[in-house]
């Protein structure tokens, strides 16, 4: 299935005559943030790892306006694409987390913000799928913190700060103990290049990745399995007590002695494939780094199914229709790699393919998948404000072609 997603002008429309209709006030303020591919450097995010997303072009977007009281929110969403929207109504000086669900993130952000929230109204919208692996609580964070940077006039000045605002957000009110990947690159996207995160000194470098004949394509298996919730924690906990019993303080540190010692005093089988996950993912993610660096973009790929097949085989996070999608990929001529992005248990595959094949990659995978949904994407800009009253900039600001089919 080819997918048809909304524009970024009629996203805005859309919340702006939401926005009208609901409060019967014109929105004054705007802003957005996207959801992310990871290309690889996949569950080391929080091992001290090194991870190599980059932002994508669809976004959550938040338009609302200040509304005069001290500490009254009303916000309204049109996040599932329902024809009406869902409503919240709380206070600044009392936020807990609870239903409806979504609304957790948001209210993380503001207890988290650390400065003085006044009442306001906004609308949410967004284009980016939720619950596919592509980061659509992400999205919703970091357009809340970057909407409360226009509600409040005050901000924070280093992104590494905003992300871990929206992770902890995440950890307290959502209940997710997620690494810092996500935030972060939907903080600090560039167009035309994939983020390097250093995620033991939190310090990243945009690395140009604008291949003229080269597109990312995702697949969405359109699957998620439940284990998704329960066993991301776990591997948290089997990643640490591998850390541990290896004598070592940060994954920074280990390497194949480590795990050959691991080995030799007959650890749990489980903990072994755990850590040679992690120490392998961490070395091949930098060397997929030096690649793109060089623009070898084979290399790039052929990191990207090793990749893979640690995620399935010694971290077993992957699934069936994963497997398929990247397997039914790497059959195709044109395509340099592939491998399941994000949480895994389901959502998305990424590949790297060749421009002038992209037609025929989608309409193989395609014959032999049943339900995926396509989309193919170039890297784009990180989270940002929208001026509402300049309508030039309001107009340039689509999505840069080349995008959905
Ligand atoms: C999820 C988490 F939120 C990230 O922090 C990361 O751990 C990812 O899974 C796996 O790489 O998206």
């Amino acid at each position: 299935m080819a997918a048809k997603l909304p524009s970024f002008d009629e996203l805005l429309s859309k919340a702006v005559e939401t926005f009208e209709e609901a409060f019967n006030k014109k929105p004054e303020l705007a802003a957005c943030a996207p959801g992310r591919v990871n290309l690889i450097g996949e569950h080391i995010d929080y091992c001290d790892g090194f991870v190599l997303p980059m932002a994508l072009p669809m976004l959550t977007l938040i338009v609302g306006r200040r509304n005069g009281t001290p500490d009254e929110v009303n916000i309204h969403t049109l996040c599932d694409g329902a024809d009406k929207p869902d409503k919240i109504q709380f206070n600044t000086d009392y936020l807990v987390s609870g239903m409806p669900k979504w609304a957790n993130y948001v209210k993380g952000v503001l207890s988290h913000y650390g400065f003085p929230i006044p009442g306001f109204d906004a609308i949410i919208v967004t284009n980016v799928p939720l619950g596919g692996g592509l980061s659509s609580s992400a999205a919703l964070e970091v357009a809340t913190l970057k909407f409360l940077e226009l509600v409040t006039t005050k901000k924070h000045e280093k992104d590494s700060d905003k992300a871990l605002i929206c992770q902890k957000a995440e950890h307290t009110f959502a209940e997710c103990p997620c690494g810092i990947m996500d935030q972060f690159i939907s903080v600090m996207g560039k167009e035309n290049h994939a983020l390097l995160i250093d995620c033991q000194s939190l310090i990243a470098e945009h690395i140009p990745f604008n291949a003229s004949d080269l597109v990312v394509l995702i697949c969405n298996s359109n699957v998620k399995h439940n284990l998704s919730a329960s066993e991301y924690p776990t591997r948290r906990k089997q990643c640490s007590d591998a850390l541990k019993l290896m004598g070592l303080s940060s994954y920074r540190e280990a390497n194949s002695s480590h795990l050959k010692d691991l080995e030799k005093a007959s650890a749990d089988a489980i903990l072994i494939k755990r850590a040679r996950h992690v120490i392998s993912e961490i070395e091949r993610t930098q060397k997929a780094a030096d690649a793109l660096r060089n623009c070898d973009f084979e290399r790039v790929g052929k990191l990207m199914v090793e990749s893979h097949k640690s995620l399935s085989s010694d971290f077993e996070v992957s699934c069936d229709e994963l497997d398929k999608l990247v397997d039914l990929a790497m059959k195709c001529k044109g395509v340099l790699g592939s491998r399941m992005t994000g949480g895994g248990f389901g959502g998305c595959t990424v590949s790297l393919v060749k421009s002038n094949e992209i037609d025929n990659v989608i309409k193989q995978i395609d014959a032999g998948y049943h339900g995926a949904t396509f989309y193919v994407c170039k890297a784009s800009d990180g989270a940002r404000d929208i001026d509402l009253d300049d309508a030039p900039h309001f107009r340039e600001l689509p999505y840069k072609g080349e995008f959905f089919f």
